[in-house]
């Protein structure tokens, strides 16, 4: 286990835990706990063994967004927190050619909603909560907010939700298409674990090309997504992963991917 700033790292059979660790306030976020966020995702990155992320919380909350109790120093230049503090981050996040998996185990506000909404997949406790906060004090959503959100729930209800700053419960957020799944809360753990050991034997750099390529058709046209999938078909092609899917199914046994 290794303790960056706020945040704690933990690598076991393919999977990286990363726990945001302030939990006396629910995780907000604080320009360290950004610096910890960074280092712990740049050490998913450069390991090689690493083929799945879990981000998560420590006690009851997932990300409670922005301190507030940092909040004056940081409404001096918010433009520049939001560069040095969160868009690393979430960069490094899309950026990652590897799934991220938000474990939501509590509440998830503000930025915390926008870096659960960064992930790749999102599994929730039935007792999370998700809450715009933004608005709540007069600002607009950051840290991708406006981006994943909109993306992920469409127009509609996006701007409804994100204007208005209901509380919505786990239920909710799954029958609305922001998580992926929803487990009774002392489950959680266990589930993800289990969703993550699956990933970390699956082939990483398919997966990776594949969320390359879903970013890209975000606003690609059909003949660039085409070209695109071209190109890392062909680069798919290349990994020892192709080979052994290939030969497994041939041989009529289990592949046996690598990452490779
Ligand atoms: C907190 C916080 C918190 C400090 C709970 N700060 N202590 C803005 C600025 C700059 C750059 C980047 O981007 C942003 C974007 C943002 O993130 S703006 C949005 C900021 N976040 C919020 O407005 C959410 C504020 N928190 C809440 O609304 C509630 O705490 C939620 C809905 C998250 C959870 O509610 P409860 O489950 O009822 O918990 P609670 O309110 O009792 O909180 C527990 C403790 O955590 C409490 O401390 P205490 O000492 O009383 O036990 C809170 O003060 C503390 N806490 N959020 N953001």
């Amino acid at each position: 286990m290794t303790n960056y700033e706020d945040v704690l790292y933990e690598v076991r059979d393919g999977v990286a835990v990363v726990t945001l660790n302030r939990p006396e306030s629910l995780n907000a976020f604080t320009a360290s706990m950004g610096r910890g966020l960074q280092q712990a995702v740049g050490a998913a990155l450069a390991d090689e063994a690493v083929r799945v992320i879990v981000l998560t919380g420590a006690g009851r909350g997932f990300c409670a967004g922005q301190d507030l109790t940092e909040f004056r120093e940081v409404a001096a230049d918010i433009r520049e927190r939001l560069e040095q503090t969160y868009h690393p981050n979430i960069r490094a996040i899309r950026a990652l050619e590897k799934p991220v998996i938000a474990a939501v185990n509590g509440p998830a506000a503000g930025a915390g909603l926008s870096l659960a909404a960064a992930c790749d997949l999102r599994i929730a406790a039935d007792t999370a909560t998700f809450v715009p906060g933004f608005i709540g004090i007069g600002l607009v959503p950051d840290s991708g907010g406006s981006y994943f959100i909109h993306r992920l729930l469409g127009n509609a209800r996006a701007f409804d939700w994100m204007t208005t700053n209901k509380r919505l419960g786990a239920a909710e957020a799954l029958e609305w298409g922001l998580v992926n799944e929803v487990v009774d809360a002392d489950s959680l753990a266990p589930r993800v674990a289990e969703v993550a050991a699956l990933y970390a034997k699956l082939p990483t750099k398919a997966i990776g090309m594949t969320k390359r390529l879903f970013d890209h058709a975000d606003t690609a046209s059909l003949e660039e997504q085409l070209a695109m999938e071209a190109q890392l078909q062909q680069a798919a092609t290349q990994t020892g992963d192709f080979r052994e899917g290939v030969n497994a199914f041939l041989e009529k046994r289990p592949p046996n991917f690598s990452g490779a």
